[in-house]
């Protein structure tokens, strides 16, 4: 039976040795808890770092460790103190950790450091190739892994693959910062489903993967030689029902039954009835904005001394990569900043902070959700922060103000909550003020339609959410109309040319015979092609046209001296083994000084695009612009033409980052049909790559052999992966 293999850098489980014994505690946090569904579920291994280094593990213990983690059904991956240091403390949480919350000014990008976290992720890699069957699921999970999907697929290109990130994706701008940018990229599309929080995530990362590799993106699939990676955002859910039962069970607790926090908090709290409690819980980490928190309290209490004495804010702050060093001085912060606040607005009965710094037991944590009036939770940037969905779920008489950073990646799904823009304290005194006055009927009318998609779309459904989306992914087939030229179906097409008498063949250049380059000019065939195409022009049965948009000087240029036949512009002109061109269709250009001002006045206005002069036909390039402007000033231009040629005999070509206005009876289908007519032919052959050979695919007979290459929407019967596998098909033809 197939297993799924979760991969993440820690294990659910925590290990521990104390007194050279073995300790083994369930792991807190978002996704250990996550997915735990998912591991519990079936067959299902668990790949992770121990927690332990080489190290720390004393000789002997080794054996037992991996018996104590086989029982929660993991394997360890074991890491030396210099690969932690290295890729856990270094890479991840000085490099990427930083840039990908908008931190630039932290992150250091280090050679050593990088060349570690390389070499972990290789050792996370093979950890998993040992265990996986080509049946199996593998989840890699956030950003101490974005490597290993790629590791894996070079290795065992049939795995089921899927990555979710669990912190944000920058922006395009922040990325390309990194050095090792298209590495880190590469490694995450050896996935099948790339999975984020939220599609501002999603998008950020589609554009990188535009910008940086150039590659085609189709809303949200990626195509590479082969296979699509599809990218979607999936906002991960807690586990309602445990927090909500946890919440309902702590409320029944009778007098004298409750913990020693939950005493304390009561104490206080009859005390001053009046009073309000704010609540804010985090890692002690410089994107959860805590030191921003201290400070808007403090404008808060300055601005609104009414409430001093009347509210209380505890900070539970929870000890995260103590050994980085801004953690340490962000902890600095945190003390004299508490200390300080403490020691000018105390009195005799009021302190307005309680601090802790510490982790506290889950039971700890639903005390502090079930007792504050106010969860505070306002991160400079996050991921999704999984608190505000816990807090929301204790509340179980719907009561309670949400205060959400819009900078949280919750704050999308959360828009019931007062959302606040964590540098405003303008706006956090207000939103405060107005917490601490919200009628409670209001408190519930916002409350409950969370609390109910928080139910709904539980961590569960998430995990399998994401799960079902990636098994749909992999059975997909993406020629979406066509047919993958199998090796059985080449076979039949190889006989089929065997045995026609005469046969045609329509090849594409661009994008089919020879790649794109920056320049269409340096495009030029290489000598493999040449030779290919010389014998193919020595078979006495075989007529082949290239067939292409490009003008009539530069293939005269490539080709003439060869004695190809050539039908160029689409079908304007021909030149038939050598002789000069003539035209094929009888067409004007007197249109042409109309519509090149307009084609200029876009060039000038999007850089890195240009015009294409033809005899016959106008294009405008725009494979060189930034991806996302390019097209949308493609569609700018489209209408634009659309009005200006409506009373002529003209229509628009939009193919591959290219837009050519040309005469509507032109096209390379018609050029096609009309050679077809010529003379019998037993094997009719067209392939091409863009939309302009689509004209090709929809005119010849159905007896046609028609080809795209590449894995998109189209009329041809059968698709290709690239200009390798267009060669060895016309090897194939040329040897016969
Ligand atoms: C990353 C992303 C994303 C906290 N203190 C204690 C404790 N916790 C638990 C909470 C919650 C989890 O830890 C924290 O999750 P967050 O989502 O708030 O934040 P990160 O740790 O930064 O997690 C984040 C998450 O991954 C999931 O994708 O949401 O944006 O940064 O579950 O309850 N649990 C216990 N004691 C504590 O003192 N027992």
């Amino acid at each position: 039976m197939p297993k799924t293999i979760i991969i993440s850098n820690r294990l659910p489980v925590q290990l521990q040795i104390s007194n050279g014994k073995l300790e083994a505690t369930p792991s807190v946090g978002g996704l250990a808890t996550g997915m735990k569904s998912v591991h519990s579920d079936g067959e299902s291994l668990w790949i992770g770092w121990s927690g332990l280094t080489r190290e720390e593990i004393p000789d002997g213990l080794e054996p037992e460790i991996d018996s104590a983690l086989a029982g929660h059904g993991c394997r360890k991956v074991s890491l030396t103190h210099q690969q932690v240091e290295g890729f856990y403390f270094g890479f991840s949480n000085r490099t990427i950790w930083p840039l990908y919350h908008y931190f630039t000014e932290y992150a250091e990008f280090e050679l050593a450091n990088w060349e570690t976290y390389v070499e972990v992720n290789r050792k996370f890699a093979e950890a998993i190739l040992e265990e996986a069957g080509p049946e199996d699921l593998v989840w890699v999970h956030d950003y101490q892994l974005m490597l290993v999907p790629q590791m894996l697929r070079e290795r065992q290109p049939g795995l089921t693959i899927g990555f979710f990130l669990h912190i944000p994706f920058p922006s395009y701008e922040i990325f390309r910062t990194l050095p090792w940018r298209r590495e880190i990229l590469q490694g995450l599309l050896g996935s099948d489903l790339i999975g984020f929080h939220t599609y501002d995530y999603e998008r950020h990362f589609l554009s990188s993967v535009r910008r940086l590799l150039g590659l085609e993106v189709s809303f949200n699939e990626i195509y590479l030689e082969g296979r699509a990676v599809k990218v979607d955002s999936f906002p991960m859910g807690i586990d309602y029902a445990k927090f909500h039962q946890a919440a309902q069970d702590h409320n029944r607790l009778g007098k004298g039954k409750e913990s020693d926090l939950q005493r304390r908090l009561n104490e206080h709290k009859a005390s001053t009835p009046n009073a309000k409690y704010f609540l804010s819980i985090d890692r002690l980490d410089y994107t959860k904005g805590i030191a921003q928190r201290l400070k808007a309290f403090e404008y808060f209490l300055k601005k609104y001394p009414q409430y001093r004495e009347k509210v209380r804010l505890i900070i539970l702050a929870v000890p995260s990569r103590s050994k980085v060093p801004q953690y340490q001085r962000l902890k600095k912060e945190i003390d004299e900043l508490v200390g300080r606040i403490n020691g000018e607005w105390s009195t005799v009965s009021w302190t307005p902070i309680w601090y802790f710094y510490r982790s506290l037991p889950f039971e700890s944590l639903i005390d502090l959700y079930t007792s504050c009036d106010i969860a505070w939770l306002t991160p400079i940037r996050d991921g999704m922060n999984l608190v505000a969905k816990e807090y929301i779920a204790t509340r179980t008489d719907q009561s309670g103000v949400l205060i959400l950073s819009e900078m949280a990646g919750s704050a999308n799904e959360m828009h019931e909550a007062l959302l606040i823009n964590p540098n405003n304290f303008e706006q956090i005194a207000e939103a405060l003020y107005q917490a601490i006055n919200m009628p409670l009927e209001e408190q519930r009318a916002r409350n409950a339609p969370m609390q109910k998609r928080l139910e709904r779309y539980n961590v569960e459904k998430w995990a399998n959410d994401f799960v079902d989306s990636l098994k749909t992914q992999k059975s997909t087939d993406f020629s979406h109309v066509a047919l993958k030229l199998s090796v059985d179906k080449t076979e039949d097409l190889m006989r089929a040319y065997r045995e026609a008498g005469s046969r045609i063949l329509f090849l594409d250049y661009d994008g089919t015979l020879a790649g794109f380059r920056t320049d269409p000019q340096k495009a030029t065939p290489d000598e493999e092609l040449y030779a290919l195409l010389d014998e193919l022009a020595q078979q006495s049965r075989t007529d082949f046209f290239l067939i292409s948009g490009r003008d009539k000087d530069t293939f005269g240029r490539w080709f003439s001296d060869r004695r190809y036949s050539m039908i160029v512009e689409h079908g304007v002109w021909i030149s038939e083994k050598g002789r000069e061109f003539s035209m094929l269709e009888n067409v004007k250009n007197t249109w042409m000084d109309k519509i090149r001002p307009v084609l200029e006045s876009f060039v000038d206005r999007t850089p890195g695009s240009f015009i294409e002069d033809k005899n016959y036909s106008l294009a405008w390039h725009y494979r060189n612009t930034d991806p996302d402007f390019g097209q949308k000033r493609a569609s700018e231009l489209n209408t634009v033409l659309t009005s200006l040629i409506a009373n002529d005999d003209l229509s628009v070509l939009n193919g591959n980052k290219v837009m050519e206005i040309k005469s509507s009876n032109v096209n390379k289908g018609r050029a096609a049909m009309r050679m077809i007519g010529r003379k019998p032919y037993d094997f009719v052959f067209a392939i091409g790559d863009d939309w302009t050979d689509e004209f090709m695919f929809q005119e010849l007979p159905e007896t046609a052999v028609t080809v795209k290459v590449g894995r998109m929407k189209t009329h041809a019967k059968y698709y290709v992966d690239g200009i390798g596998a267009v060669r060895e098909l016309l090897r194939r033809f040329a040897e016969i």
